[in-house]
């Protein structure tokens, strides 16, 4: 008989535990260095450790130019060890590809050859350093693949130099495996990948479609005007969900990344509903937070928003499971779904 599952694991990245600027203010609390960070992720309950590369590697670009690939091995290796030692696992490795003065126009969909050239080479060395760190998962956020007016690219060559980059990894590394996390827009007025429909097309498009897969973030569904746990069932049925960044949005505005369900905490049920009851985390996916303090926060206790949305995300499981399925089938049996939608409110109020 399988074992019954009771453990979730939960990851989130160290850009969560941030300073408080905005696109209007600057800084408004001193950083916690990596060293700081990693010391958190136990005490709030987490194992996993979703990383950019220059995280692992800070300036990579200027420490790749002085000290070559031995130098961002060695710095990884020692990143490896510190994180060991905490008992924690890299989740993901995700190239941090919209930062460089040379992704201004976009990475793999830069109109320039070499800026699409360097967002390759970058994604390579993201690769090294993932498979030192012992991480199997590439995260994909394709922050500058889109445009600010539409005609500057053409979207179907954009298409195809993104599929070529994919391509050209998956052929790289015959092991790793390619996690698009899908956005419709910010930084970019529209992005080219906006939804898991596109990324999973990608992923069936690509050389090899059992290594590519989704990310979905619960924000980035609801930016594209769709119901997050719609977009999970999805990813889930093509068995392409291998992991998530759940948070929340109030509404359509810049990208909030606001604690998981505090803004609808019904939306948030229907979330843990649909991972837990097709199965989701029973493969090794961490349960991935992506969610920003508010700027009013003081320093010392500026990690609560991932203390709360890993308990929320616990308190909404005990929701699911405890939720009698045989009454929610007779209200569907009789098509009383007014019966339904009033019985889950009060079991979501613990009435
Ligand atoms: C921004 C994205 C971003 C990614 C991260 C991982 O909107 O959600 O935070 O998740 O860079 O690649
Ligand atoms: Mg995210």
């Amino acid at each position: 008989m399988t074992k019954p599952f009771t453990e979730y694991c939960f990851s989130f990245g160290p850009w969560n535990i941030h300073e408080g600027t905005d696109p209007f203010g600057p800084a408004v609390r001193e950083s916690f260095s990596f060293d700081e960070k990693v010391e958190f992720y136990r005490d709030l309950g987490f194992v996993g450790i979703q990383f950019h590369d220059d995280d692992i590697v800070p300036d990579i670009d200027e420490t790749f130019n002085k000290g070559g690939h031995a130098q961002l091995m060695s710095r990884t290796k020692a990143v490896k060890t510190q994180i060991d030692n905490h008992g924690l696992t890299a989740e993901v490795v995700a190239p941090r590809l919209w930062e460089s003065p040379l992704t201004i126009d976009g990475a793999y969909t830069a109109n320039s050859a070499k800026e699409r050239q360097y967002a390759l080479e970058r994604s390579k060395r993201c690769v090294d350093i993932a498979n030192e760190i012992g991480c199997k998962n590439l995260v994909l956020w394709l922050a500058r693949e889109g445009t600010y007016i539409r005609e500057t690219k053409s979207s179907a060559n954009a298409v195809g130099y993104i599929l070529d980059a994919i391509n050209a990894l998956l052929d790289y590394d015959s092991e790793m495996r390619i996690l698009i996390e899908p956005k419709p827009n910010e930084p970019m007025d529209m992005a080219y990948i906006p939804t898991i429909g596109h990324a999973i097309g990608l992923a069936y498009a690509s050389d090899a479609p059992e290594r590519v897969g989704g990310l979905i973030e619960s924000a980035h569904a609801i930016l594209a005007g769709l119901e997050p746990s719609d977009e999970m069932g999805y990813a889930l049925y093509h068995k392409k969900l291998w992991s998530v960044h759940l948070n929340d949005q109030n509404g359509l505005k810049f990208d909030q990344d606001k604690a998981f369900g505090s803004v609808n905490l019904r939306r948030a049920f229907n979330q843990v509903r649909v991972l837990e009851e097709n199965g989701y985390g029973r493969n090794g996916e961490f349960v991935g937070l992506d969610v920003k303090v508010m700027r009013t926060q003081p320093r010392h206790i500026s990690t609560k928003h991932l203390l709360s949305s890993r308990r929320t995300f616990l308190n909404l499981l005990e929701k699911v499971r405890t939720f009698d399925k045989k009454v929610e089938q007779e209200f569907i049996a009789a098509r009383d779904y007014e019966g339904l939608d009033f019985y889950i409110l009060q079991h979501l109020l613990g009435l």
